[in-house]
């Protein structure tokens, strides 16, 4: 009798309430759409604001906003990681960011949360947010994005290590972490091209990472078509046969079905199932940017049909159609929308500027100066029980493979959150081997990490894939999160697939995000010749490619006891650092020394005088300095000239100082390195001497370096290539009778 006496249009609206959108409310719809808008707004003020030239750059997320708002709703603001691109304006508002935030952003202000006026607009950072600092360069996001995941995971199964802990960089790296985290990953279907998306798939589906990857396909990178792009024209086709994924593939342009795809690729990794693979199919509306005009090689016709699946228009077409808003309803929600952004670009347009004097902050940590008498301290040979099994032991000279063999057991001790990896780093991966005694074990093909796996876990010291983007990717992501990885490449002649992570992530993390992220990895580096035999592949040095990176530290040790001094200052210093080996030093006679106890540190950017003079300097580090001695030595017996010999040490800081003070003294200098002369190590610091040392200068300041070629197998090749004690000799003599 009841349901006769209902009105059927008021029975509808009562069952539609209850009618639920793959699990989304009615008023879930409504937020969605308002996030989605609200996206497309601020897409619309900033492209007006750049032609008015009030802004300076402008890339838009138009088209995509179905994709952002479904994973905002179904991953944790603040809670799980995010790792997003460029056209993840909408997921940036659905987890909390402001319209006004981006527009600070847009025109360089101060107070711009995500760069304080340094990186271009839609280049994310939300600290609060977990929203990690973006860059540029497609697909560099992914391994970190991997990295992040592993850190997570590491801190559940080690939850002491997120402890804060003072007296190294632990004091200012709060960490936090969830136990069923999840990080999401978004990308274009153009940077599925780049190697290091493939690299971050292979290793999140090898260790079943609670990574969420997401394909944001519009079918074009910049005007390339994505059947040019991806074999066959489909991603999800490519990477079907990737273990431990779950694969989502949907229109991105319905806001109802991504939510569901979405949802249960968060299930799926928030149950530690494993990493899922999100491909959505979106469009792109806006051209490329505002740089780009899409109707240089997009016909009319495709993007008509394109303008079709619009999901701003879709998804208000479907609020109408299921009576969830009706054109009222919409007109209100946007005036809101429209009202809150005027306000919000006013109020973005008065924001004051960063000031140009603050340019050259936090290019290196505000907090920890590795170059402080904080990390000058006494070695303790004595006390010491870690490099040996005994004292006595201990206090035998040792080698420097030796001794930075034992200062990372000794830090590793100290320190839980310190990880290791790199290319046959471990003792040995079949862990089942090593307990069953059957084998001594591997620890490193110059053995630096033998015996670590062994005594503190697979978890801790592990084999990385033959992957050198894969290495310092992860491991940026790893120290972004608060973990200290101290990772290894092999021979720096490899070192080159990780160099966009070395010169366009890991060190420009703190800087490009205002302080608002860091990432003081180590990452160590067998470098240099004199090995006979080693050749081109195995032989170079090539350290000022790397001086030349802003926000990077880098030290080469000449001697065991700076290594241990140094690698250890470089472990808990809050900057990321390339810690330069030598091969040829690993296990020379020269420089060994006794182990110098487990707090031995020496400050960055200090060079050491190893042999007093008053005729000449000559400033070196690395292989050159025993072969500066050696040509120092024979002057001095031979000529009766007394060369002051300095070891730098130490080369981004280097320490000006000390090099100063030893020209003024001896008014000749000579500048030698082992990499190649011409615009090497010491053009700079010759050009240096010559510009602030002018008047203290009795001769020009000389070079002694390699030849301008690569390194050769044979050694009397390899002998002509490389700076020899005669040529040092020579040069010496001469420099001192000009
Ligand atoms: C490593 C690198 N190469 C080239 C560029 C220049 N670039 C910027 S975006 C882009 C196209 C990206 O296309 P896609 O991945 O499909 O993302 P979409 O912009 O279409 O969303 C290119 C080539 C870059 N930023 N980084
Ligand atoms: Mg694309």
């Amino acid at each position: 009798m009841a349901t006769t006496k209902t009105d059927p249009k008021a029975a509808l609206a009562e069952r539609e309430a209850g009618k639920s959108y793959e699990g989304l409310t009615r008023q879930q719809l409504i937020e969605a759409y308002r996030i989605m808008y609200t996206s497309r707004r601020v897409d619309d003020r900033e492209i007006l604001l750049k032609r008015q030239q009030k802004i300076f750059f402008q890339i838009s997320g138009a088209g995509h906003e179905a994709v952002g708002v479904a994973a905002g709703f179904t991953l944790k603001s603040g809670y799980d990681w995010f790792y997003p691109y460029y056209r993840d304006r909408s997921l940036c508002l659905a987890l909390g960011a402001t319209p006004y935030e981006m527009l600070l952003e847009a025109v360089g202000a101060a107070d711009d949360p995500n760069s304080g006026g340094r990186q271009m607009p839609s280049h994310w950072s939300y600290p609060k947010l977990n929203i990690v600092t973006q860059s540029s360069p497609t697909g560099s996001q992914v391994l970190q994005a991997v990295g992040c995941a592993e850190a997570g995971r590491y801190f559940a199964a080690h939850p002491e290590a997120a402890k804060q802990a003072s007296a190294d960089y632990r004091q200012f790296k709060d960490v936090i972490f969830h136990g069923d985290e999840v990080t999401y990953v978004s990308l274009g279907d153009g940077t599925t091209s780049e190697g290091e998306f493939w690299e971050g798939l292979n290793t999140a589906s090898n260790r079943k990472l609670p990574v969420l990857f997401v394909i944001q396909d519009n079918e074009y990178a910049i005007s390339v078509p994505v059947e040019v792009q991806t074999a066959g024209g489909n991603i999800s086709r490519l990477v079907a046969g990737f273990p431990n994924f779950h694969f989502e593939e949907v229109d991105g342009t319905d806001p109802v079905a991504t939510y569901a795809a979405f949802t249960r690729a968060v299930a799926h990794c928030r149950a530690g199932s494993g990493p899922a693979f999100l491909h959505a199919h979106v469009i792109r509306p806006y051209s490329h940017s505002l740089s780009d005009d899409e109707r240089l090689y997009r016909p009319e016709s495709e993007r008509r049909e394109e303008v079709a699946r619009d999901p701003i228009t879709r998804t208000q077409m479907f609020l109408i159609r299921e009576g969830i808003l009706d054109e009222k309803g919409i007109n209100q929600l946007e005036k809101q929308v429209e009202d809150d952004l005027q306000a919000a670009v006013d109020q973005a347009l008065e924001a004051p500027l960063p000031a140009p004097d603050t340019v050259e902050r936090y290019v290196y940590s505000p907090d920890l100066d590795p170059t402080s008498p904080a990390f000058s301290t006494q070695p303790a040979p004595a006390t010491v029980q870690a490099a040996a099994n005994d004292g006595k032991k201990a206090a035998q000279p040792k080698t420097m493979a030796d001794l930075i063999n034992a200062t990372l057991r000794d830090e590793m001790q100290r320190d839980e959150r310190i990880v290791m990896f790199g290319e046959d780093v471990a003792d040995c991966s079949r862990e089942q081997y090593l307990e069953q005694k059957l084998i001594k074990g591997k620890g490193g093909v110059f053995k630096l990490t033998s015996g670590l796996q062994a005594e503190f876990g697979s978890d801790r010291v592990f084999n990385s894939p033959l992957a050198e983007a894969n290495i310092v990717g992860r491991a940026t992501g790893m120290a972004t999160r608060g973990l200290k990885p101290v990772v290894e490449i092999q021979f720096f002649d490899y070192i080159w697939p990780a160099m966009m992570q070395l010169r366009d992530e890991l060190p420009l993390i703190r800087w490009r995000s205002n302080n608002g992220f860091s990432a003081p990895a180590v990452v160590r580096v067998a470098i240099g010749g004199y090995l006979t035999g080693g050749a081109i592949y195995h032989s170079q040095c090539g350290e000022s490619i790397f001086t030349h990176i802003p926000g990077l530290r880098v030290v080469f040790p000449s001697n065991a006891l700076d290594a241990a001094g140094l690698l250890r200052t470089a472990i808990r210093c809050a900057d990321p650092v390339l810690f330069l080996e030598h091969k040829r030093l690993y296990r020379e006679t020269f420089g060994r020394a006794p182990y110098p106890g487990p707090d031995y540190m020496i400050p960055f950017g200090k060079a050491k005088v190893v042999q007093p003079g008053t005729d000449l300097s000559v400033i070196t580090y690395g292989a050159v300095v025993p072969r500066a001695l050696q040509a120092a030595q024979k002057l001095e017996r031979e000529h009766s000239v007394k060369v002051e010999v300095l070891d730098l040490r130490c080369l981004s800081p280097f320490d000006w100082e000390a090099i100063a003070a030893s020209v003024r003294k001896t008014s000749r200098v000579i500048v030698a390195h082992e990499d190649s002369l011409s615009w090497g190590y010491g053009a700079e610091i010759a050009a240096r001497i010559a510009d602030e040392l002018f008047e203290y200068l009795d001769a020009p300041v000389r070079r002694v370096a390699a030849k301008d070629t690569f390194v050769a197998y044979q050694p009397v090749l390899e002998d002509a290539i490389l700076p020899q004690a005669d040529d040092l000799f020579q040069a010496m003599k001469n420099l001192s009778e000009f």
